[in-house]
C-alpha cells in the first residue's frame, strides 16, 4: 500500500479539520443506519486528535465502546479515474462508510488502512464519510485486554501503563490514482564498504495493477538521475553512493513510472529510500560497518489536550530536544509512530527501533497495573491465544509493508515485556519471529524482554538477534537504594552478555516530580532521578556488550488512574509539557560527549 502523494499523475487531498461526532453507548449505530445521515445530536472533534481529553468530566475521557466520526467532502472535478479513501491511523478498530456503503473495516489502532471508493463516488460532488471507531481492547486484540461490565457501566481493563487514548490519531486522506497504477514498491540496500566511496546496489520491486511497463530512475537529493533500470523487479549499482549515516539522513529517490507501450506516461511514484547497511557482529551493532551506539529513549505519543493526536507542531518541537540532548536513537514504544515521524527521522538520521503495538502481556506488570489482582497465565486458550496471535502476526505482517523502505529503522520490536518464561510465550513467539524474518531478511528481530523473566528463565531470547532490556534497579527493584541496585544490575548484566549478542538496555528510570528535591537521596525528587541515572550508565560503560542506552521515558505521559500513577507515569527526562528535569542535563552532558 502507497501512501497519498501529489506526482504528474495523482492529488491528494486531507480530509483533517473539524468531523462531527458522536459517542454510541447503546452500539445502536449500526442498527439504526447512522450512516445513512447526518449524525443526530452531534459535537464537533477535531481530527486527528484522541477525543478523551476534549470534553471536561468523566464521559468522554473514559468512554468504552464505539464513537462516529462523520464529515462531507466534495470529490475534486478532476478525478475521474481511480479514488482511494484512507485512514492513517484509527484506535483500535474502524467500520467506515462512503455514504450508505460499507467500504472499509481494519482492526489494530496504530497502522494505516484504505478502500478503494471509485465505485461509490462521483468527480465534482459531495459524499458523505462516516467511521465508527472502537477503543475496546479484548483477548482477541493487540494489544490486550478485556471490557468488565459493572453495576456503573462498562470498565476497560489492560495491562499496559499508558492510557487507552482513541479516535482518529492521524490524517484522512482523500487521494486520486489513474486506473492502471504502481501499488507498492519495495527497495533493499546494498554497500560495498570496503571502497572509500561505496557502490550502492539498489534491489526493487514494483507491483502494479493494469497494462503497462515499469521504468525506474534513481534520484540524488538534488534531483539527479544517478542509475536506472527497466522492469518491475531489478538490480541497480549507484557508483559513489552517499549512505545514510545516524546523524545524517541522506536519501534518495527511486521514481517507478508505469508507462505504456509507446511509452506514455501512466503513473509516477516517488519513493524515498536510504543505502545503508545494518549487520551484527558478535555483540557489535554495526551500521555501515561501524559499531553503533544507541542513546535516547524509549517515548510515548502523548501530549495535553490531544493526547496521541499527530501534530507536526509537537513533533518537531521533541526532535529538537532529541537533538538538544544529545539523542541519536528511539524506539516506538509501545506502537508504530505516525508516518510524519517516521519522515523525520529518516530524513535526519534517527536511528529507529520500531515496535508492534504488543504490549501488556505480562502476568506480572498486568497484576501490578491491575491493583495486585492475580493473573495465572497470559498466554492461555482464553486470554492470550490463537486470536491474538493471528492479530499480532497481522500487526507484524501491517508494520513490515509500511515501514520496510525507511533506512531509520534497523531493528523490528516485535512486543515489549511479554511473559518469556513458559513454555506457552516460547510456541507463541517462535512463529511470530519466524514471520518477521520472513516478512524482512535485511533488519535484525528481537522483542523487549521485562525484569521478571531474567536469564536464565527467559525462553524467548534466544529467537532474537540481540537483547533489549527494561530494567528498574533502584525503582522497582532495590527501591532507593542505589548501592544494591548497582550490584543487582551488575550481576544480572554478566549473565546475558553469555548469549554473546549485543544488549541494549530499552528501559531504565525513576518516577520523578519536577521541582522535588532532596539532600538525601529521596525517591521521587530529581536529585534520586539523576543519581539512578548516574549509576546506571556507570554499570553500562563497563560492558562493551552493551551498545545501547534510551532512558525510561523522554517525558512524562498519561496513563489509567491507580495507586502506582500520579496522573500519570513521571518517568520522564522532560516533563509532559516538555520542561528539562535536572536528568536532562546530565544525559546532555553525557551523550553529546560521546
Ligand atoms: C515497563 C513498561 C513501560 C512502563 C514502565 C514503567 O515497558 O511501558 O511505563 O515499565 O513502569 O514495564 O514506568
Amino acid at each position: 500500500m502507497l501512501r497519498p502523494s501529489e506526482t504528474p499523475t495523482r492529488e491528494a487531498k486531507r480530509l483533517d479539520g473539524l468531523w462531527d461526532f458522536v459517542t454510541d453507548p447503546a452500539g445502536s449505530g449500526r442498527a439504526e443506519r447512522w450512516f445513512a445521515g447526518p449524525l443526530a445530536g452531534s459535537r464537533q472533534m477535531p481530527v486527528p486528535a484522541s477525543y478523551n481529553d476534549l470534553v471536561p468530566g468523566r464521559d468522554l475521557h473514559d468512554f468504552v465502546g464505539e464513537v462516529w466520526y462523520q464529515r462531507t467532502v466534495r470529490v475534486p472535478r478532476g478525478w475521474s479515474e481511480r479514488v482511494v479513501l484512507r485512514f492513517d491511523a484509527a484506535t483500535h478498530a474502524a467500520e467506515v462508510w462512503v455514504n450508505e456503503t460499507s467500504v472499509a473495516v481494519h482492526t489494530g489502532g496504530y497502522l494505516p488502512f484504505e478502500a478503494d471508493i471509485t465505485e461509490h463516488v462521483t468527480a465534482g460532488d459531495e459524499v458523505r464519510i462516516t467511521v465508527a471507531v472502537d477503543n475496546r481492547l479484548t483477548w482477541e486484540t493487540i494489544p490486550p485486554g478485556f471490557v468488565e461490565e459493572t453495576s456503573a457501566g462498562p470498565r476497560q481493563r489492560y495491562f499496559h501503563d499508558f492510557f487507552n487514548y482513541a479516535g482518529l490519531h492521524r490524517s484522512v486522506w482523500l487521494s486520486s490514482t489513474p486506473l492502471a497504477h504502481i501499488s507498492d514498491i519495495t527497495v533493499t540496500t546494498e554497500a560495498d564498504l570496503s571502497q572509500a566511496a561505496p557502490e550502492g546496489l539498489v534491489r526493487y520491486e514494483v507491483e502494479t495493477q493494469g497494462a503497462g511497463g515499469v521504468v525506474v530512475d534513481i534520484l540524488d537529493a538534488d534531483g539527479t538521475v544517478v542509475a536506472s533500470g527497466t522492469g518491475a523487479r531489478g538490480a541497480v549499482a549507484v557508483p559513489s553512493a552517499r549512505l545514510w549515516e545516524p546523524g545524517e539522513g541522506h536519501q534518495y529517490t527511486l521514481r517507478a513510472r508505469l508507462v505504456d507501450d509507446a511509452g506514455a506516461l501512466l503513473d509516477e511514484y516517488p519513493q524515498k529510500f536510504g543505502i545503508r547497511t545494518v549487520e551484527i557482529r558478535g555483540t557489535e551493532f554495526l551500521i555501515n560497518g561501524k559499531p553503533f551506539y544507541f542513546t535516547g529513549f524509549g517515548m510515548h505519543e502523548d501530549h495535553e489536550i490531544i493526547g496521541k493526536g499527530h501534530s507536526d507542531a509537537h513533533m518537531v518541537h521533541d526532535f529538537e530536544l532529541l537533538t538538544w540532548i544529545g539523542a541519536n536513537s528511539l524506539r516506538t514504544s509501545h506502537y508504530p509512530y505516525s508516518e510524519e515521524v517516521m519522515d523525520w527521522a529518516d530524513a535526519h538520521g534517527v536511528v529507529v527501533i520500531d515496535e508492534t503495538p504488543a504490549v501488556g502481556m505480562s502476568r506480572h506488570v498486568g497484576q501490578q497495573l491491575m491493583g495486585g489482582t492475580p493473573i495465572d497465565s497470559m498466554f492461555s486458550p482464553d486470554r492470550v491465544g490463537e486470536g491474538a496471535r493471528a492479530a499480532h502476526a497481522q500487526v507484524i505482517r501491517e508494520l513490515v509493508a509500511r515501514d520496510k523502505n525507511r533506512p531509520s529503522v534497523v531493528i523490528w520490536s516485535i512486543a515489549n515485556e511479554p511473559d518469556s518464561d513458559t513454555e506457552e510465550a516460547e510456541a507463541y513467539f517462535k512463529p511470530l519471529f519466524e514471520l518477521t524474518r520472513a516478512l524482512d531478511p535485511t533488519r535484525p528481530v528481537g522483542f523487549v524482554n521485562v525484569m521478571m523473566c531474567p536469564e536464565p528463565v527467559c525462553r524467548v531470547s534466544q529467537y532474537a538477534d540481540l537483547i533489549m532490556l527494561n530494567r528498574y534497579f533502584g525503582w522497582y527493584a532495590q527501591s532507593g537504594d542505589i548501592p544494591l541496585a548497582e550490584e543487582a544490575l551488575e550481576a544480572e548484566l554478566v549473565l546475558w552478555e553469555k548469549h554473546g549478542k549485543p544488549i541494549i538496555y530499552t528501559e531504565f528510570g525513576a518516577d520523578t516530580l519536577s521541582g522535588l528535591h532532596s539532600l538525601h537521596g529521596s525517591m521521587w525528587t530529581e536529585e534520586y532521578q539523576s543519581e539512578l541515572m548516574d549509576m546506571t550508565l556507570r554499570v553500562f560503560d563497563r560492558h562493551d556488550a552493551v551498545v545501547g542506552e534510551q532512558m525510561w521515558n523522554f517525558a512524562d505521559f498519561q496513563t489509567s488512574r491507580g495507586i502506582m500513577r500520579v496522573d500519570g507515569n513521571k518517568k520522564g527526562a522532560f516533563t509532559r509539557d516538555r520542561k528539562p528535569k535536572a536528568v536532562a542535563h546530565l544525559l546532555r552532558a553525557r551523550w553529546t560527549a560521546l
